[in-house]
């Protein structure tokens, strides 16, 4: 596809207000029309691009109208949309002076977020019956705030749908967002739909930033929209679309509607398609299968009433990305509220914990059997299953080592850990229920001090797998303890699940970084032995880990501190950007294809859910061009094989990782597999693991990074 290098004017960068009535055309860039979107090479930042989201006004969200003078116009929506309902329309039916515009609004919500040194590819497509029309492209100054940059490019004469598209010139220093938009300044009417902006960047700029603070600290956006359900569970689909469940949401009005929701939201677009919900998986165990399916085990039975608490329920379902939709499979054994779920290397999925039919936490051990010829498969019969018993509490997380043992690592909701702390579980003889499977003792997770005695503070604490998987070291951050209400822990603690010698136990690690906590409507500072619940901890594909959100408390007292693990240093660093929003109980936050992060729900004591979505972009998008994965060789990866890709700059790693399936601060699943590489140029082969329990079987995204610690957007590639 050939692409117009943007020559600007000499005097460009005085250009003031658009102008476009008459001299501006002058200055105006030739266009390039392009036969489809430009925007496979990246992913597309503008928000609600489609204009298919409605905002204040009857209009769309994030979009503006502007313009001045003597003229007769109308702004408005159409359904002539190219795609989707929905398209934009300017008409401008008598015009003596001035000119219309449909534009981008200029928030931090809204506008396009930019690196300097980059180039932008801008698309649209358009209908027109006026030759007075141009793109015009705005941009926002660190230190003087919003400007106009320039007019890039006229919009021909169309009378059927045809794609504009133009290259921005050159961003400049100290630019960390544009807008842009269509101007009318002539009779007629121009109908706008499915806007692209894409980063057009190919070369590697050396890494320096000179955006401000978001080089070192990233940025916050919160969406202009917000969440159509109150999002508890997050799963993210291989179709880049992210499945978010609230069952009855925590709602007891919803409970006794039978009211039950999800929807599946699709990041790249900011739109909700609300999934047929069948029964109420508020609180349930959720995990991908390996064809991507997600098993949905248990949820809620029931709300609290005549002095019982919430209570377990005993169904199941597979939600298909493919069609959008939950099918029943056979009921669990026993009943579960807040059960685990946790792929396992042959493909099945081992669930424990939960409390029951009888709110009580004796719950017995599940097995679902995967079946690869119908991408379902069913829950074993509990006759059928080792039932070697531990008390494992509620949303116990069990990570998978690569021996297929399990690893409860002590990270739990609600309460005391009831079990010892943490126990590495034996699973080898699962399916013998003649057979024994021990479970082992972990010692070394600290206790709070001047906490409760005889309990300890991991409750709503986050694990993780570190990154590498192959690395087989785990952490656990943060945590509370609801039954005491006491302040959460600044602890960490860290554990090498395959020392070079002795066994297996935790060792302390570095503290959280002390953070604000909004206490009674005031911002304190926390004091040294004060860190949060709640805790959210995400990994990136530059082998980071970005800690976000949180709580001081049960369900109060949000707390505002947020920063980066560098897991082989062993340390953190402070200061990151914090999500606006609270994230408290109820909250999530996970890796977005495109290298970001999403943070979404917020479930205070008082019964409220905030709906709004935060998007975070670490400060790796701020440090030069992106490396592009430009081909797979295949999207079907094998144990032990040697996968081609080839990418259009120099890399330094490529990884995959697990996407999220995420709630309560748990995600067991979570898991960054690193990919040795072999280089030949531009072609790289990559070195998947022969072990399944490092990469248990199912969909990844590829991500390849470079020597600036920048991820490409990842691809999607099945593994097994
Ligand atoms: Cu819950």
């Amino acid at each position: 596809m050939s692409r117009y290098r943007a020559q600007l004017p000499k005097n460009w960068h005085k250009l003031k207000a658009v102008g476009a009535a008459s001299g501006a055309a002058a200055f105006v860039l030739p266009m390039v029309v392009a036969a489809g979107s430009a925007a496979s090479a990246g992913i597309n930042l503008v928000v609600n691009a489609g204009a298919e989201t409605m905002g204040p006004a009857n209009f769309p969200l994030c979009w503006g109208k502007y313009g001045y003078g003597k003229n007769t116009y109308s702004i408005g929506v159409t359904r002539r949309a190219h795609s989707g309902r929905r398209a934009i329309q300017v008409t401008l039916s008598k015009r003596t002076t001035g000119y219309r515009v449909v534009q981008m609004l200029k928030n931090t919500a809204c506008a396009p977020w930019v690196t300097p040194g980059h180039q932008y590819d801008l698309g649209v497509w358009y209908m027109s019956n006026t030759p007075d029309s141009v793109i015009s492209l705005y941009r926002h100054d660190v230190r003087n705030g919003w400007q106009f940059w320039m007019d890039l490019t006229r919009l021909p004469v169309s009378g059927r749908y045809r794609h504009g598209s133009v290259r921005t010139p050159v961003v400049p220093p100290r630019t960390n967002q544009i807008s842009w938009g269509v101007t009318l300044y002539g009779r007629g009417t121009l109908i706008t739909d499915d806007y692209s902006t894409v980063d057009a960047t190919a070369k590697p700029s050396g890494g320096a930033c000179t955006a401000g603070a978001v080089c070192s600290k990233g940025a916050w956006q919160v969406l202009p929209f917000p969440s159509r359900v109150r999002a508890i569970h997050a799963v993210l689909l291989y179709t880049g679309n992210v499945l978010l469940v609230a069952g009855s949401g925590n709602d007891p009005d919803s409970f006794a509607a039978g009211t039950f929701m999800s929807a599946v939201y699709n990041p790249v677009k900011g739109t909700f398609q609300i999934i047929p919900t069948p029964d109420d998986f508020f609180c349930a165990g959720h995990v991908q299968l390996p064809n991507g399916n997600v098993l949905i085990a248990g949820g809620t039975l029931a709300y609290p009433a005549n002095g019982q608490g919430y209570t377990g329920q005993n169904t199941s379902y597979i939600f298909d990305p493919a069609t959008n939709s939950y099918q029943q499979v056979n009921n669990l054994n026993g009943d579960h509220w807040y059960p685990s779920a946790t792929e396992l290397g042959n493909g099945d999925v081992i669930s424990v914990g939960g409390l029951g039919q009888d709110g009580n936490g004796s719950v017995i051990t599940e097995y679902f059997q995967y079946n690869p010829s119908t991408g379902r498969g069913k829950w074993l019969n509990q006759t059928q299953i080792n039932q070697n018993y531990d008390y494992w509490g509620t949303y116990p997380d069990m990570i998978l080592m690569q021996n297929g043992e399990l690893f409860y690592t002590g990270s739990h909701v609600i309460g005391n850990n009831i079990s010892s702390g943490a126990d590495i579980y034996d699973i080898g003889q699962i399916l013998n229920p003649a057979a024994n499977a021990p479970i082992t003792e972990v010692p070394g997770l600290q206790d709070q001090p001047g906490g409760p005695p005889g309990t300890d503070m991991t409750d709503q604490s986050m694990a993780i797998l570190l990154p590498p998987a192959q690395a087989q070291r785990v952490m656990l951050m943060g945590g509370g303890n609801v039954n005491y209400n006491i302040p959460a822990t600044r602890l960490t603690d860290v554990i090498d699940l395959f020392p070079t010698s002795g066994s297996p136990a935790y060792k302390p690690g570095p503290l959280l970084p002390a953070g604000t906590a909004m206490v009674n409507g005031k911002l304190v500072t926390e004091t040294a032995s004060e860190g949060k619940m709640y805790v959210s901890a995400v990994i990136l594909p530059n082998g980071q880990v970005f800690e976000t959100g949180g709580g001081l408390i049960n369900r109060e007292d949000p707390v505002f501190e947020a920063s980066m693990y560098n897991p082989a240093a062993n340390t953190f660093t402070p200061g990151m950007a914090t999500d606006p929003v609270p994230r408290t109980y109820h909250s999530s936050a996970f890796l977005l294809p495109d290298g970001r992060v999403m943070a979404i729900g917020n479930n205070p004591g008082d019964g409220s859910f905030d709906m709004r979505i935060s998007v975070y972009s670490p400060p790796y998008l701020f440090h030069g061009a992106r490396p592009q994965i430009t081909r797979v060789a295949t999207s079907q990866w094998h144990y032990g094989a040697t996968e081609q890709i080839t990418v259009n700059q120099q890399i330094v790693s490529a990884e995959l990782i697990r996407p999220a399936a995420v709630t309560h601060s748990s995600d067991p699943n979570q898991r960054y597999v690193a990919l040795p590489l072999t280089v030949s140029g531009n072609h790289i082969g990559l070195s998947v693991t022969t072990n399944p329990d490092i990469a248990p079987p199912g969909w990844y995204m590829l991500f390849v990074t470079n020597a600036n610690g920048v991820p490409s957007v990842a691809k999607w590639v099945h593994v097994g």
